[in-house]
């Protein structure tokens, strides 16, 4: 008596599932409404394929798997149907001669415009890119590179120290010369690299300081290397970067890293080297530090500094970017006000 019971229901079942297909197949409709119509009614929360699926519970046990096949391939009939409404749907609405949604056109950061400039003029003089640590140890930082423990530079007032229980271990590098001083410690020579990246110092910030910066540094290091190598690699730069116009001029200075050491400065690009504002009426502008490597620091990092010798330069690339492109304040390159990134948009 119970089993003709399931069995009724279960011919009832595919009689309805049957009639359903042939709704289904017969439901006609273009746009979007019809399409969501279609999902309520058939498969939806309270939807017919919900429903039916649901009859599962009074089918008996051994004839499940089959008639679980047929609500599976009854609600798959279901869900394509449903796919094909909304493609026609999407066909019907929109317009394919329309011009395309805007995708907004971003721009290079000067900073990144400048700093690849660079690398790539010096990689054409054979430099090759290296890269290290922004958080670096007091020897790779300072005392390889000849920094005297009473160093101002080594004050808390101007280094960011990383606080700890004793004599504090780590900082942030003041410069990207610990890249470098690495690269030497490799001991392999010839040595031809330039250094980008991140540099920290403790400054008020202003129009004129900021208390983290970038910076490209390079080093040369090779037997017989010399300062007339030194300043027609200078040279070049700097006709590449500012054009064949510029001229240069050496002043003698001090680091404790290089003997001799330089300080060069280009003729004034704004007025010619006539004197005006940003030159201070002098018609030069520094742009970099330089000199030859300080036999100590070659032998600090291993290398005889009877054999080889080398040279070696830093510039700010904020300071470059300034004067290429005139921009007077710092803070300007850290703030990301668009007004400002985006009139570097043509530049890229
Ligand atoms: C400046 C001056 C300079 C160096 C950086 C250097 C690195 C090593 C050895 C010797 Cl590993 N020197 N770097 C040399 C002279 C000047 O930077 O005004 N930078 C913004």
């Amino acid at each position: 008596m119970i089993v003709l019971t399931y069995f009724c229901s279960m011919e009832e079942l595919l009689e309805k599932i049957g009639s359903y297909k042939k709704e289904i197949g017969e439901f006609t409709g273009s746009d979007k409404n019809a399409a969501e119509e279609f999902r309520i009614k058939y498969l939806g929360s309270k939807g017919i394929v919900k429903n039916v699926m649901g009859e599962m519970r009074n089918i008996p046990a051994e004839n499940r798997k089959e008639f679980g096949q047929i609500l599976n391939d009854f609600k798959l009939f279901a869900e394509n149907k449903y796919e094909e409404l909304k493609q026609q749907a999407i066909g019907n609405t929109s317009d394919l001669s329309l011009p395309g949604d805007p995708l907004p056109l971003g721009s290079r950061h000067p900073i990144s415009i400048v700093r690849n400039k660079m690398i790539s003029i010096f990689q054409r003089l054979g430099f090759a890119v290296a890269e290290g640590p922004e958080i670096e140890d007091d020897w790779h930082n300072f005392t390889a590179l000849n920094l005297p423990e009473d160093h101002p530079a080594r004050d808390m007032q101007d280094t960011f120290y990383i606080a700890s229980a004793g004599a504090p271990e780590w900082l942030l590098r003041t410069h990207t010369s610990n890249v470098q001083v690495r690269e030497m410690e490799k001991g392999k020579l010839p040595i031809r690299i330039i250094c980008p990246g991140k540099v920290y110092r403790n400054e008020t910030i202003s129009a004129r300081a900021h208390c983290f910066f970038h910076q490209v540094e390079g080093l040369y290091v090779a037997e017989n290397v010399s300062f007339a190598d030194l300043k027609q690699t200078m040279y070049f730069f700097v006709t590449e970067m500012f054009g064949p116009e510029v001229k240069i001029r050496f002043r003698p200075s001090y680091f404790p890293f290089t003997e001799p050491s330089a300080e060069m400065d280009i003729s004034c690009l704004i007025c010619g080297g006539e004197g005006c504002a940003v030159c201070k009426h002098t018609g030069w502008v520094e742009i970099l530090g330089c000199g030859m490597v300080h036999p100590k620091v070659l032998e600090n990092c291993g290398i005889d500094s009877n054999k080889y010798s080398g040279f070696a330069f830093g510039m700010g690339i904020e300071r470059i970017t300034m004067l290429k492109y005139q921009v007077k304040d710092l803070r300007l390159f850290s703030e990301n006000d668009l007004r400002f990134l985006k009139q570097f948009t043509s530049v890229v």
